[in-house]
């Protein structure tokens, strides 16, 4: 008879052990100066607390823009966490990262917090946290069209190899104007109504960003409303430019499907929403490019599902993380327990999205959590039958979880 909670223990003890891959974050190595977010300010003012603050100050919403940082911190700190509980996923994770980094909560005390943080170095505050979080590497979201980026990748940034890269495609594909406009800019014979030279010159773009960046994949996000095969720009550079070039090369193609670009554009960052999008879309390139591959996360909750069964079609699909809207406790557990049930262990169960250093102790200590108590349902399902789980049958299935599916989906080591 198997004991509970002798197993219960061990896969908590090695869930929260094995260190692994960040797929997805928007994170930068200090190389990047000040595009490498970290500490309490940054924390507070994260896109997800700014919405939830707004919503209880409506009103300041133009002024809050205007204030400084520490200033915006102060607000969110005063609306949040003192009128208030603070019990919101974004806020509970402020907590978590203050406590697990060894600062006392039950203060309250932000001054003592930005002591804290002001006294860590970059590179000191990037082993703490990466330490902290047990992370081997994080993949970066990284866009050849941000000016700012651009000049670091140029001046050839020294290389942490901590923070890999990811070639980001949202301009190319979703403005295409705006890319087009660039692209002629740089010297590369494009024009907006993609005749002549345009295709092979933004293979030509292309190849110079995976010389420069070497990233494990390229990405886009994408409208619920993306479909494909599409006589858009969008499409037709796909068709044209994006599968042959991520075929030839070996990289994956990620897509990010569900996201509606600001529907209230007086939150910025914070103003995007999400839609139900059209599974069909995923199926149809899985099935018309059988060398590509592609990692696939949709924002829907309802496209959770038929997901799932999408990558039991499809060996070239790879479902990854609860993205953004979804990466909650509630969402985690439902999610991840449908991936073991329809898919075994040949998912990717989570990224964070971390846009500031200090969120990767918080989201991974909350995903484990969660991660944690689903796979010991199934592993305490498994050993009701009478199977054997030795402790190193566990590990593996966890380190393939947390990196090996990554690592092989991509063909290499990392
Ligand atoms: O497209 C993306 O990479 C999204 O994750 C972001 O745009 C979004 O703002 C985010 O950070 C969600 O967690
Ligand atoms: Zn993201």
């Amino acid at each position: 008879m198997i004991n509970r909670a002798e197993l219960r223990a061990k896969i908590g003890e090695i869930v929260n052990s094995t260190p692994l891959v960040d797929i997805h974050t928007h994170l930068f190595p200090p190389a990047f100066g000040g595009m490498m977010l970290r500490g309490i300010d940054e924390l507070l003012t994260y896109h997800y607390l700014v919405a939830e603050t707004l919503r209880y100050r409506p009103e300041k919403t133009e002024e809050f823009w205007r204030m400084p940082l520490v200033a915006q911190a102060d607000l969110v700190w005063e609306t949040l966490f003192l009128e208030r509980s603070p019990v919101s996923e974004a806020c509970r994770g402020v907590l978590t990262t203050l406590k697990l980094l060894g600062l006392d909560t039950s203060a309250g005390a932000l001054a003592e917090y930005r002591d804290f943080f002001g006294g860590l170095s970059p590179e000191e505050h990037v082993d703490l946290v990466c330490q902290k979080a047990g992370i081997k590497a994080v993949v970066m979201t990284n866009d050849p069209f941000d000016p700012e980026e651009r000049r670091f990748w140029q001046e050839k940034y020294p290389v942490d190899r901590r923070f890999l890269a990811a070639l980001r495609l949202d301009v190319l594909l979703n403005k295409w104007p705006e890319a087009a406009a660039h692209l002629q800019a740089a010297g590369y014979e494009v024009d907006p109504g993609m005749t002549g030279r345009t295709f092979p010159e933004i293979r030509r773009f292309l190849e110079e960003w995976d010389r420069i960046m070497n990233p494990l994949y390229l990405a886009v996000s994408l409208p619920p409303t993306f479909a494909f095969p599409e006589e858009t720009p969008r499409g037709r550079l796909l068709e044209n430019v994006i599968l042959p070039f991520c075929r030839e090369s070996g990289r994956p193609l990620a897509l990010m499907i569900g996201v509606k670009k600001l529907v209230n554009p007086a939150l910025r960052l914070a103003g995007d929403s999400v839609g139900r999008s059209r599974i069909e879309t995923v199926e149809n390139l899985c099935a018309a490019y059988p060398e590509n591959k592609f990692l696939v996360t949709f924002l829907s909750r309802e496209n959770q599902h038929e997901l799932c069964v999408a990558a039991r079609k499809f060996g070239n699909l790879m479902p990854f993380g609860c993205w953004w809207f979804l990466n909650t406790p509630g969402m985690i557990r439902e999610i991840t327990g449908m991936r073991l049930e329809l898919l075994g262990l040949s998912f990717i169960p989570q990224h964070s999205d971390a846009r500031v250093l200090d969120q990767l102790v918080y989201k991974w200590d909350h995903s484990r959590k969660e991660l944690a108590r689903v796979l010991t349902e199934k592993y305490e399902d498994l050993a009701a039958t009478g199977w054997q789980l030795p402790e190193d049958a566990i590990r593996r299935d966890v380190e393939g979880l947390f990196f090996r599916n990554f690592q092989e989906f991509l063909g290499i080591s990392l």
